[in-house]
């Protein structure tokens, strides 16, 4: 019998193109995931356009949305999972939503990708970082941040192994039992393979090494946190195999990306350069064995 995972994907929607719960819903949906979400924000495309149009949730629609689930008792999840976020209030309403989750269901998993900025800027506002220090963070049971992300929260840049390794140990100190920090330890890369981090607490820190692969893509580090929910929920937990898979698989869409981009070089070329994710199915959906992911 299949297993009943119901997720709360609290993140933005785009019309056209691929960022936020565009990016979570459809992978989630593939592996057999029951996904109810919330869009934060509504816009026309992400912000990697010229122009972007649309509307933001406020923090007391929010709190409507859920008092509707509320009162039917339909706020049943295995899964609670964020992302992007534009304003304080709403970070903060999103930590009543979570308490009041595992509240209900003390095994509520809440997957956090604590998005900020990258290398080395924000881009969104600062004042969410002392939110998700101080009110999110303690909540999260798995968290996705990258090597800025990380540096931000602990309050000292990422740079080395060593940085990325100390600071990975403050989060769990702080009550993360599973932290992945997705890419961005410059000391720890170089012009030919990116690295990635994953560790347990009080277990293991496991170390990934892959190709860097050309281009700059929205939504990679949204699709992967989502194949990651995924992953660690169908291997009960083996962090080092998950990461593996949502590594093959992203390996695969972003290599599928980046050729399409460079084959259409004519018109609209941001829009050429949106994620092949639909196309991308099949490697979403069974990731190949890839023997260019090494795993220390
Ligand atoms: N390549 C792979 C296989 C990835 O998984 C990712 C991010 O998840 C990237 C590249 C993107 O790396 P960056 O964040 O440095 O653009
Ligand atoms: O992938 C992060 C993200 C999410 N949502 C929107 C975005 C971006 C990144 O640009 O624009 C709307």
């Amino acid at each position: 019998r299949e297993r009943d995972r119901r997720v709360l994907s609290i993140q933005s929607h785009v019309v056209h193109g691929y960022a936020g719960n565009k990016c979570s819903v459809f992978p989630l949906q593939l592996h057999g995931f029951e996904v109810d979400f919330i869009n934060s924000v509504q816009f026309s495309n992400h912000a990697g356009y010229e122009h972007v149009k649309g509307q933001k949730l406020t923090e007391k629609e929010l709190e409507e949305l859920y008092e509707g689930l509320t009162l039917n008792n339909i706020n049943n999840y295995t899964h609670v999972l964020t992302g992007y976020c534009g304003n304080v209030t709403f970070l903060q309403k999103i930590a009543d939503v979570v308490k009041d989750l595992k509240k209900k269901n003390g095994n509520t998993t809440f997957v956090c990708d604590p998005v900020m900025g990258d290398n080395g800027r924000y881009y969104t506002p600062k004042e969410l970082m002392p939110v998700y220090r101080d009110l999110i963070i303690p909540l999260a049971d798995v968290l996705t941040p990258n090597a800025f992300e990380l540096g931000e929260l602990t309050g000292s840049p990422i740079e080395t192994e060593e940085d990325c390794l100390r600071a990975v140990n403050e989060l769990h100190a702080k009550g993360v039992k599973t932290v992945v920090v997705t890419s961005g330890v410059t000391g720890a890369q170089t012009n030919e393979s990116l690295r990635c981090y994953a560790s347990v607490k009080g277990s293991h820190v496991y170390r990934f090494t892959f190709p860097r692969l050309v281009g700059q893509f929205v939504g990679t580090g949204d699709t992967f946190t989502s194949l990651l929910v995924v992953w660690l929920d169908e291997l009960n937990g083996d962090v080092s195999e998950a990461v593996k898979r949502v590594l093959a698989s992203m390996q695969c869409l972003i290599r599928k990306t980046s050729s399409y981009a460079q084959l259409q070089v004519d018109t609209n070329s941001r829009a050429m350069c949106e994620l092949r994710l639909i196309q991308s199915r099949k490697d979403l959906l069974w990731p190949p064995t890839c023997d260019q992911i090494q795993v220390e």
